[in-house]
């Protein structure tokens, strides 16, 4: 009986080989412990944003800087000691029209740099390869449109408990302990340089779809199909998670993205579709259980 399991377990790995398509592939896009800030940008729109979040920054801090200042001085200036006889006025109207233009001005400011950045992320490209993805409590499901197949993608670990067993099942799909609650068994294929186009939606409640190091994010809605296109310039391994509290299980429901060269992607293609063409997706959901 144990014979039979183990080899049950080889043959699944065997037969995993085409579609796993990792191997020698760079970990980029993971949080990594004590380090703050953003994962490294590989998309023109990662970098956008980043730039865009430091440049607010920027005014943020310049404004806080002049209220605390403004804020120092009239504690000082005008207290009761300094200043034993306040004024009585009550209006100040070049003042107060000062005090709305300003803002309006910095707001319009920031505007000017941040409608660019959403326009961007939200007009959609021609794409050069399509998929689908589907959020469902609690895993998410691709569909290769181009190609008419799909899979579906779990975590590694579904017990939730990082064991002796789990691990190995990471370390046999090409990851290791630290990559607990971020790997997935199948993940997204896709070449570098490459537009890819996601139609985005949710099967029973809302769910989100998300890769920091491609700067997109978007909500996953049942009955609406929402899209997002990125172009990776790095290869590489990146992971997301699910970005829309969901239920008992969202934070086990992670993204992996792996982006590989065009052979490597075409060799994984035609292995993806041998194994799931044509397989009725309810049936991919109770064998990978
Ligand atoms: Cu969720």
């Amino acid at each position: 009986m144990r014979m039979i399991a183990r080899l049950t377990g080889l043959m699944a790995i065997v037969m995993g080989l085409p579609v796993a398509a990792q191997d020698g592939l760079e970990i980029i896009g993971k949080p990594v412990d004590k380090l703050l800030g953003f994962q490294p940008p590989v998309t023109e729109l990662a970098r956008d944003v980043q730039w865009l979040d430091d440049m607010v920054l920027w005014v943020i801090v310049a404004i806080t800087l002049l209220v605390t200042a403004l804020l120092a001085y009239v504690i000082v200036r005008y207290n009761q000691k300094a200043n034993p006889n306040p004024s009585s006025f009550t209006h100040n109207s070049p003042l107060e029209v000062a005090w709305t233009v300003v803002p309006i001005v910095v707001l319009v400011f920031i505007g000017a740099f941040s409608l660019p950045v959403l326009f961007k992320q939200q007009e959609i490209p021609e794409g050069d390869i399509h998929i689908k993805v589907t959020g469902y409590q609690w895993y998410w499901g691709y569909e290769y449109t181009d190609h008419e197949f799909g899979f579906d993608s779990f975590m590694i670990g579904e017990g939730q408990v990082l064991n002796d067993e789990v691990e190995a099942e990471l370390i046999a799909a090409g990851y290791s302990r630290d990559e607990f609650l971020l790997a997935t068994d199948t993940s997204v294929v896709v070449p570098v340089n490459k537009v890819v186009v996601m139609d985005v939606t949710g099967a029973d409640v809302i769910h989100s779809w998300t890769i920091p190091a491609f700067g997109v994010k978007q909500d996953a809605v049942p009955g609406r199909i929402a899209q997002l296109w990125f172009k990776a310039e790095k290869e590489g391994v990146y992971f997301g998670q699910c970005s829309e509290l969901c239920g008992k299980s969202h934070a086990y429901m992670p993204i992996t993205v792996k982006v590989v060269s065009q052979e490597v992607y075409d060799a994984w293609l035609a292995g993806a579709i041998d194994e799931y063409a044509g397989t009725p997706l309810d049936f991919q959901v109770a064998a990978s259980k």
